[in-house]
């Protein structure tokens, strides 16, 4: 049955500020070149699409007290922020094109803000192969595409944990409105705080023991018609030899098909109220093969389905 679904207003935010190889930042045209916009409008959506932010360039520069271009990864998400608090406000459902997975801050901080404002209680399903829940005192790196988790729980510089100025002054975020699916690369010490912060995790081994329906079912449970479901799409959540065009390929994630049935059951829950496509990397892909299957995966997203199913098989 067709199911009524508001306005999508597609964001573009080409950079790479947060990242570890140079490319995401093409990520916005490669998922138009694959047919995004036509895509959704074949499913009945209307999509408008708002064309690209315009931020800072990336100084590709080492960290300094534990963050990479921390001043531009401000920007970008100040920027990201507006936008997608914009698209909320006018009923629209914002699906910000990255860029890097430092971008969820902004998207996810606007999203949590316009939660508190219309009394919505707010979930976020992070896919993705990666926790993101280092800090500065924590990461290997210093690039902030592996902290924007960890941000948003309010554990970083005050630039980023404050993006929303949430009511009370609080983060955007408690850990237990966050679910992650797909992980399998998660840091030493970030390990220790994910342990610490109690972040319900449904990594590979999850899905391995129990299937990728259980453990959907399980990350969906306990919403209800007040509930914002924001998804946060990482790239490099699906299997590399399926999707090769990311940052950071972490062998051993979901097929396809899992990752087409964790797809399904996101758009038969009903909730999705705003997504993150981000760490698309044009630059290491083949013939824009991985931008095509997250423009697949993302139809499912908003329901696309083989059959006229009326309930679970
Ligand atoms: C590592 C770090 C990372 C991609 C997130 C990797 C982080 N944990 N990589 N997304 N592609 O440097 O913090
Ligand atoms: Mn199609
Ligand atoms: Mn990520
Ligand atoms: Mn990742």
């Amino acid at each position: 049955p067709p199911r009524s679904l508001p306005p999508c207003s597609l964001i573009g935010a080409p950079t790479d500020i947060g990242a570890g190889a140079r490319g995401a930042s093409m990520g916005p045209e490669a998922l138009r070149v694959a047919g995004l916009q036509a895509a959704l409008e074949l499913h009945g959506l209307q999509v408008l699409d708002r064309g690209n932010l315009s931020g800072p360039s990336n100084p590709w520069q080492p960290p300094v007290d534990g963050y990479r271009h921390l001043p531009e990864v401000v920007q970008w998400n100040r920027l990201v922020y507006g936008a997608v608090y914009a698209e909320l406000q006018q009923g629209h459902l914002p699906i910000l094109l990255g860029g890097d997975h430092s971008l969820g801050l902004g998207s996810i901080s606007a999203v949590a803000r316009h939660c508190a404002e219309s009394g919505k209680k707010l979930r976020v399903l992070w896919l993705d192969a990666h926790a993101d829940f280092n800090t500065s005192a924590l990461t290997p790196s210093g690039n902030v595409h592996g902290m924007p988790v960890a941000c948003l729980c309010g554990f970083g510089p005050a630039e980023l944990t404050q993006l929303a100025h949430m009511p009370g002054g609080g983060p955007a975020l408690h850990p237990s409105q966050i679910r992650q699916i797909g992980i399998r690369s998660v840091d030493e010490g970030e390990k220790r705080f994910v342990h610490e912060q109690g972040l319900e995790v449904f990594d590979m081994r999850a899905i391995d023991e129990v299937g990728m329906r259980q453990v959907m079912e399980r990350a969906l449970a306990g919403m209800d018609a007040d509930t914002h479901l924001h998804v946060s799409f990482d790239v490099d959540f699906l299997d590399p030899d399926i999707a090769p065009g990311v940052g950071t390929t972490v062998p051993g994630g979901p097929t396809y098909r899992e990752a087409q049935l964790c797809m399904e059951m996101i758009a038969d829950s009903g909730r999705l109220a705003s997504l993150d496509i981000v760490e698309l990397n044009p630059a290491l892909d083949v013939r824009n093969k991985t931008a095509v299957l997250a423009v697949d995966l993302v139809e499912s997203l908003f329901g696309k389905s083989t059959l006229m199913r009326t309930r679970p098989f």
